[in-house]
C-alpha cells in the first residue's frame, strides 16, 4: 500500500510502497477513507518531539473495516469507524476508573511480535498506534469506534482528534458553565473546536484569539462572540472585552508565551485549561504569587480527558442534528501526495483542517 514515509526529522515524507501486515486475533485492518492533519504530527516532523524513521504518521483518520481478528467484537467488515489516539486496554487503573484516555498500558504489539508496518522487511514505525497517512492502517480494536454510515467520512475524521480533543477539553475536563466567559487563544483545528465546546455549554462570552485574521473569521463562525488579535496587546484587549477577565481560558497552541498571556487573561479565581502540545522541556515562568492570591487553577488535559467510545457517537450525532460544525473546519480536501504542501501550509497558521481523502 501507499503511505507518506518520514524517515527522519525536518525532511518531506515521501510516498512510498509500505507492507501491512493481516489483522491479529484482537486488531482490525481498515481501508482509510480521510485522514485529517493535526499539529501533533507537526511537532514530530519538525523535531519538537523525538521520533526515530521510518515512520508513518496521521491520527485522524475514519474509514471502512476491511477485517478483523477472530476476537474482534465491537466493529464488522464493512462498518464506518474513527480511530482515535486514545487507545485503551480497559483492565489498567486509569481504565477501571473511567479515565482510559490516561490507560497505562495501551494495547500495541510487542518488540518480539511482527511489525504491523514494514518496508523490505525492516519495521515502521506506527505513529500514535494508528499511521493514518496511508492507503491501509491495522489497529487494535480499541483504538476504534463505529459511526454512523450516513456521517461523511471526511467530516467523521476529525471527530477523532480535533473535535474530541477541544469539545472534551470544555465539556469534560473544565466543564464551563452556562454563562460564563470563555477566552481560546488558539484557533486552529483543535481551538476552533474549543469554541464550538464553550458555544454548546452555554458560554455567555467567548473571546477568540489568534494571530491569523482568517482564523478570527472562522471562530466567529463557530461561535465566538469576540476576537482579539493575538501579540503583546493580547492580554490587555481580552481583559477590556471580557470587563477585568475571563472564567475560564484555552491555550490551544503550545507554547509558553501564549499560555502565560492565557493565565494573564483570566478574572480572579478563573481557570485555565492547556491543550497545546508542547515541546518535553519546555517549562514556565508562573507567578506563584498570582495564582494563590487570585486563586486560579491550572490543569491540563490530554485528546480531551474524553471516554472517546462514548463521546464520538454523540458528536456524530450533534453533527447530523446540526448542533455541531464540521463542515467549516476543513479547510481543504487534499490527495496523499500534497501532505507535505499541508504540513506546510499548518505552520502558517492560515488555514483550518487539511483532510486527506484516499
Ligand atoms: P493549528 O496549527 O491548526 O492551530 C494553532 C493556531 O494557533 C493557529 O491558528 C495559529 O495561527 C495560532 N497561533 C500561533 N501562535 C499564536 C500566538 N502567538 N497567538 C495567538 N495565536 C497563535 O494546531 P492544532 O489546532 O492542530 O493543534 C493545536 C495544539 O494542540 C498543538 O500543540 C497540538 O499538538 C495540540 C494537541 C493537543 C492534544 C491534547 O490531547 N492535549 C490533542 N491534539 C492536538
Ligand atoms: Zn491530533
Amino acid at each position: 500500500m501507499k503511505a507518506a514515509v518520514a524517515h527522519q526529522p525536518r525532511a518531506p515524507m515521501s510516498i512510498e510502497d509500505v507492507d501491512i501486515d493481516l489483522p491479529a486475533d484482537d486488531e482490525v485492518l481498515v481501508r482509510v477513507v480521510a485522514s485529517g492533519i493535526c499539529h501533533s504530527d507537526l511537532h514530530y516532523l519538525n523535531g519538537d518531539l523525538p521520533f526515530s524513521g521510518p515512520a508513518v504518521f496521521g491520527h485522524e483518520v475514519a474509514g471502512i473495516v476491511e477485517a478483523v481478528g477472530s476476537d474482534v467484537t465491537t466493529v464488522r467488515p464493512g462498518d464506518h469507524v474513527v480511530a482515535c489516539a486514545s487507545g485503551f486496554c480497559g483492565h489498567c487503573t486509569p481504565c477501571v476508573s473511567g479515565r482510559n484516555h490516561l490507560c497505562a498500558d495501551k494495547p500495541r504489539r510487542g518488540a518480539e511480535s511482527r511489525p504491523r508496518l514494514s518496508m523490505r522487511s525492516q519495521p515502521v514505525m506506527q505513529g500514535m498506534q494508528i499511521g493514518g497517512f496511508a492507503e491501509m492502517a491495522l489497529v487494535h480494536q480499541n483504538y476504534l469506534v463505529a459511526v454512523d454510515r450516513d456521517l461523511p467520512l471526511d467530516r467523521a475524521a476529525l471527530l477523532g482528534c480535533g473535535v474530541v480533543t477541544g469539545l472534551g477539553a470544555v465539556i469534560n475536563r473544565a466543564q464551563v458553565l452556562p454563562g460564563s466567559k470563555v477566552v481560546v487563544v488558539g484557533c486552529g483545528g483543535v481551538g476552533l473546536n474549543v469554541i464550538q465546546g464553550a458555544r454548546i455549554s452555554g458560554a455567555s462570552q467567548i473571546v477568540a484569539v489568534d494571530l491569523a485574521s482568517a482564523k478570527l473569521e472562522l471562530a466567529r463562525k463557530m461561535g465566538a462572540t469576540d476576537v482579539v488579535a493575538g501579540g503583546p496587546d493580547a492580554v490587555d484587549l481580552v481583559r477590556q472585552v471580557t470587563g477585568g477577565g475571563a472564567d475560564y481560558a484555552f491555550e490551544v497552541i503550545g507554547r509558553a508565551e501564549t499560555i502565560v498571556q492565557s493565565i494573564d487573561m483570566l478574572a480572579r479565581g478563573g481557570q485555565l485549561t492547556m491543550v497545546g502540545a508542547s515541546r518535553p522541556d519546555m517549562t514556565l515562568p508562573l507567578s506563584a504569587f498570582k495564582t494563590v492570591a487570585n486563586e486560579l487553577r491550572i490543569q491540563g488535559v490530554i485528546m480531551g480527558a474524553s471516554p472517546f467510545v462514548r463521546d464520538i457517537p454523540r458528536f456524530a450525532e450533534m453533527y447530523m442534528r446540526g448542533q455541531l460544525d464540521l463542515d467549516g473546519l476543513i479547510g481543504e480536501r487534499i490527495s496523499l501526495y500534497e501532505v507535505n504542501t499541508a504540513m506546510e501550509i499548518l505552520k502558517t497558521g492560515l488555514q483550518a483542517r487539511s483532510v486527506i481523502l484516499f
